[in-house]
């Protein structure tokens, strides 16, 4: 467990060090909150990249708080509590019917990786994974699929460049109903958001693979690369419009100081977070919490309950 919270930790630790730059004893409660310092705050947060409604939520929080009871940090971090609370995505485990996945989302985010990452997660959780390999645009995505399934040994359906993705993905569903696997995760190909045609080939294989039970995929995911920030949420509207996207996976988040993003994503689309990743290791995928990473950006929330 503290392994865990140290890459948390140390995968956040640019964007903590964004949004306290500056600002001295943000956990020291005061007579009153300087001009200054609330300037300096409110630059920070644009700078983790929480983007502009998230940072006038916070903002408004802290004028509004009374600095002789609540820290700095204390209010950020009951303001991000608040706003976080419903954010984390629960994992169906140890159920009778097959989860379908649908990774989605534009080109190199991280879609592949995640659909191996997650592969070696719920077999860690002992559950019996294939995956399916919808990427049939490029030769090489298959191929990087096909060694990440050698690797971690698990079964992967695959055809050939150029092959219908859809036709694809019901060979994976057939295979995985028949031989009971408890999920099935299908890559599909990275594609513009804007780009309706693409968009379209996205809507037919949901369109095939609900012929093999009604609410299949059951999970209909958008990858999101998290070192682009509030940039993606975009791309990320115009997928949930087209195919009613059910979570998020945020990758890319090692290192990057736009952190805050995370905020900012859920606030405008309020999918549940389900993992975030945190490298390109297989096992660098992590569960989303909101309280380690509100632990990891702001600090452990001891004492937030006397605001
Ligand atoms: N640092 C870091 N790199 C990552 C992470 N996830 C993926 N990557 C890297 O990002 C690059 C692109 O990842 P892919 O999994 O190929 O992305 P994709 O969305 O499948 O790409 P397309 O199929 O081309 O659309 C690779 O070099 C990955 O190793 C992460 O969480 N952290
Ligand atoms: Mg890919």
């Amino acid at each position: 467990m503290f392994e865990v919270f140290k890459k948390i930790k140390d995968g956040f630790v640019n964007t903590h060090k964004k949004l306290w730059a500056g600002l001295l004893n943000p956990f020291r409660k005061s007579e009153s909150f300087a001009s200054e310092t609330l300037e300096q705050l409110e630059a920070n947060l644009y700078g983790a990249d929480f983007g502009p409604e998230v940072v006038e939520k916070i903002m408004q929080q802290v004028k509004n708080s009374d600095p002789k009871c609540c820290s700095l940090l204390q209010v950020v971090r009951l303001t991000l509590e608040a706003m976080l609370h419903d954010s984390e995505g629960t994992l169906p485990l140890a159920i009778q019917q097959p989860q379908v996945v649908l990774l989605l989302g534009v080109n190199g985010v991280g879609k592949t990786t995640t659909a191996a990452k997650l592969a070696h997660y719920l077999q860690t959780q002992n559950e019996k994974v294939l995956l399916g390999s919808c990427d049939t645009f490029r030769a090489a995505a298959d191929q990087q699929l096909k060694r990440w399934a050698e690797q971690l040994h698990i079964e992967c359906v695959r055809s050939h460049q150029g092959a219908d993705a859809a036709a694809v993905a019901h060979d994976t569903c057939q295979a995985g109903v028949h031989r009971n696997y408890n999920w099935i995760l299908l890559d599909t190909a990275g594609r513009l958001h804007n780009k309706t045609h693409l968009v379209e080939e996205l809507k037919k294989i949901i369109r095939v693979v609900k012929k093999f039970q009604d609410n299949f995929p059951q999970h209909k995911w958008l990858v999101v690369d998290g070192s682009l920030g509030t940039n993606s949420i975009t791309q990320a509207k115009v997928f949930h419009e087209a195919v009613g996207l059910t979570g998020m996976i945020v990758t890319k988040l090692d290192g990057t100081s736009k952190g805050g993003a995370i905020v900012g994503i859920h606030d405008q689309l309020k999918l549940p977070i389900y993992f975030i990743g945190l490298g390109e290791a297989c096992d660098d995928l992590q569960k989303f919490s909101y309280a380690s990473y509100l632990d990891a950006i702001i600090g452990s929330s001891n004492g937030s309950s006397t605001c």
